[in-house]
């Protein structure tokens, strides 16, 4: 995972304020300005040697060599005026992401300084405003100023930028006290001690104790040959509201008011609410009006089911479960979701359910099989597409047919599409001389065989029993397939045109009507004859003749 053959590796800091850099002003402690000089001071942040040889310019600081030799250059990045993480809105987390997408190819990573009381909802929005990212972003901050004797600052700050620097971890994550964790994934649960933070629903991505244990097969994967997108169409009107008892359904038709148009409902244990009746009203009656409800639990832990029937209450009137997402998660989830004009309201309520930035666990019954789900295809795909070496070059390029071809048999267009955006190519054939589109095909597999040719996949090839995907899509009597097949330029060969006419008279002697019709939208002849002479049409009538039934295969004329 971590890249080599790169000594000199820059990050950008930005400092957006928090406790780490605030001073004490009239007793109370304010944000406070000029972090990189009190860096500067401090010899784990300045290898003062270095930068004054090498000439850094003003805003940039050489850490120490790294325990591998490595140097890592960081660059601060300080925002005026600073922010308690209190007055932090979406607006200033998508100024955010879009300097990190000005500066995104002259740095290996990005480390955002931010206060911590809200940072698990910065780095939760961060995650879905920041799409297809490929480089490490990861928010750090402190409990206890930098400048106090005893501090988390310098440990979690350090920290961040030796993770930052020495990791492509393509997602956006939080790190403090030791522990790197999904952002999506994490809520703040102390407001004194040094951990601060937990992920209650998903193990730490990476632990660092003497030395650094990386949870490789948790990590998302790059979204290799995309572009990074900043979604700052993010829906401001979305809310919380945490149901208590005896909450009356004035109450809550009072919450439910426009302009709010997307609502995380925190709920009782495995996603349970009251089952007055008034309060149901008033929830079904904003749902039918077009407000988007998800149902997260109260607790700290676990997932929202549907085992009561005080549960199943709130599911019956179009609430979304949120399955095991953090409420900060939900919010950013929502609002993400509902910014995107480019969806109905249908679709963005089957996307809510849906798995989008690892930020929930989805429930064994949604879980389709998809290698690109399962672990173990995980870890080969990590480790064969974002390591660099020759080696590995060889052994993904001769196992990447192999994967696609699997994929396209079970038309698991997530693994397809992964392939690609992983930088696979879909045309290679496997071991038997198949590509990925004759699997797509013989499996009828609509959505991979358009994926497929979408890719500039060759819609003419042969496999080593020189069939087609055309010939397998008619053998499987999968009529849509054969004719986005025939809309590409796909064609029978001569060699699988041989003997058609006795296939035709077995079909038409069988009464098989989709048989006959399958090969006529391939392009065949249906009056060609049989090795006896006959062609199909006089077979089928000379079985109505003399058996009953199967008056449908003389109507193939219709098509
Ligand atoms: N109030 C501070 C902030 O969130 C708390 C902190 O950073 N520890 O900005």
């Amino acid at each position: 995972m971590a890249r080599t053959g790169e000594p000199v590796r820059r990050l950008l800091a930005i400092y957006t304020g928090g406790t780490i850099g605030m001073r004490s002003q009239k007793g109370v402690l304010v944000p406070g300005s000029n972090l990189l000089t009190a860096l500067r001071k401090l010899p784990m942040f300045n290898d003062e040697e270095y930068s004054r040889e090498h000439q850094l310019p003003e805003d940039t600081l050489a850490l120490p060599l790294t325990n591998e030799n490595q140097r890592i250059l960081y660059t601060v990045l300080e925002y005026d005026p600073l922010f308690d993480s209190s007055d932090m809105t979406i607006n200033e987390w998508i100024k955010i992401a879009k300097d990190i997408e000005r500066n995104y190819e002259q740095y290996f990573g990005f480390v955002i300084i931010h206060g911590t009381d809200t940072m698990a909802f910065a780095s939760s929005m961060l995650s879905f405003v920041l799409g297809n990212l490929q480089k490490t972003v990861i928010l750090t901050g402190a409990q206890v100023p930098i400048h106090t004797l005893w501090n988390d600052g310098r440990e979690n700050l350090l920290g961040g930028l030796l993770m930052a620097g020495q990791y492509v971890i393509p997602e956006v994550c939080l790190f403090f006290q030791n522990q790197l964790y999904r952002g999506n994934r994490v809520t703040k649960v102390d407001s004194q001690r040094f951990a601060a933070f937990c992920s209650p629903n998903l193990p730490p991505l990476a632990i660092v104790g003497a030395d650094i244990t990386i949870n490789l097969e948790l990590m998302l994967k790059a979204s290799v040959n995309k572009q990074l997108e900043v979604h700052s169409n993010m829906e401001r009107n979305v809310g919380v509201l945490r149901l208590y008892p005896g909450i009356t359904a004035v109450m809550v038709r009072a919450f439910l008011q426009p302009p709010m148009k997307g609502v995380v409902m925190e709920t009782f244990g495995t996603g349970n609410g009251p089952t007055n009746p008034e309060l149901l009203w008033e929830l079904k009656k904003a749902t039918e009006r077009g407000m988007v409800i998800i149902n997260c639990t109260h607790c700290l832990q676990g997932s929202v089911t549907s085992d009561y029937a005080a549960g199943m209450a709130l599911s019956g009137i179009g609430i979304i479960s949120g399955s095991d997402m953090t409420s900060e998660a939900a919010l950013a989830k929502l609002s993400y979701v509902l910014g995107r004009d480019d969806l109905s309201l249908e679709d963005k309520k089957k996307l809510l359910t849906k798995n989008l930035r690892g930020e929930m666990t989805p429930l064994p019954k949604d879980v389709q099989v998809s290698l690109r789900d399962s672990k173990f295809v995980q870890l080969i795909a990590s480790l064969l597409y974002l390591n660099c070496s020759q080696d590995l070059d060889a052994v993904r390029d001769s196992l990447t047919p192999t994967l696609a071809c699997a994929a396209a048999r079970m038309g698991d267009l997530e693994t397809l599409e992964a392939i690609v955006e992983l930088g696979g190519d879909l045309s290679e054939s496997d071991f038997d001389g198949r590509t990925p589109l004759h699997m797509a095909a013989r499996g009828g597999h609509v959505g991979a065989v358009q994926c497929l040719l979408k890719n500039g996949v060759k819609v003419n090839s042969w496999d080593g029993d020189r069939s087609s995907p055309l010939l397998m899509a008619v053998k499987g009597r999968h009529r849509d397939v054969i004719q986005i097949l025939k809309d590409a330029g796909a064609q029978l060969s001569p060699q699988e045109l041989q003997g058609t006419g006795t296939e035709l008279c077995r079909l038409a002697a069988s009464g098989d009507r989709d048989g006959l019709i399958a090969w006529q939208q391939a392009g065949v002849d249906l009056f060609q004859k049989g090795y006896d002479g006959q062609t199909p049409l006089q077979v089928v009538f000379a079985r109505q003749m003399g058996l009953s039934g199967l008056p449908e295969a003389t109507q193939l004329g219709n098509y």
